[in-house]
């Protein structure tokens, strides 16, 4: 099992409620356990239009590997009733991998840690509410 950090953002619709059927959703993934959830927190786009999003974390233990992860989180991204249109468009749901153990991976689909954890200070504070420790 490995220890899995995925962020979870919405600016669409009800934002509040997209974030919790999410983590419902995730907790129903297969050999997949919550341990750990944040706050949502209100945050403005992050070289993004559109409206503010709420965002949040939630970390996860898996016997998934990355992307098979990755793929299930699109399922419920599709589930959840996302539409890809133009990088960064609102959107109603977004799960990011944040981080998968301690693996760096940079594939087509994948990069980990996400490059997001250096440049949006949102994810720092959520992170940090998790991850008091974390470097
Ligand atoms: N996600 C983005 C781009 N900008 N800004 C905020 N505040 N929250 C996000 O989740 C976010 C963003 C691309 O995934
Ligand atoms: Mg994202
Ligand atoms: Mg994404």
């Amino acid at each position: 099992m490995t220890d899995v950090l995925i962020g979870l953002g919405s600016n669409l619709g009800d934002r509040w409620k997209n974030l919790t059927r999410a983590i419902r959703e995730i907790n129903t993934i297969e050999n997949t356990k919550i341990v750990k959830k944040t706050s949502f927190l209100k945050t403005k786009p992050h070289r993004a239009p559109g409206p503010d999003y709420l965002n949040g974390v939630v970390k996860i233990t898996t016997s998934l590997g990355p992307e098979e992860l990755l793929d299930r989180l699109r399922e419920i991204e599709a589930k959840l009733g996302r539409k890809h249109t133009f990088k960064n468009a609102p959107r109603l749901i977004d799960l990011d991998i944040l981080l998968y153990g301690n693996q760096k991976i940079k594939t087509n689909k994948l990069t980990v840690p996400h490059p997001g954890i250096k440049t949006r200070d949102f994810i720092k504070k959520l992170l940090l509410e998790i991850e008091p420790n974390l470097k």
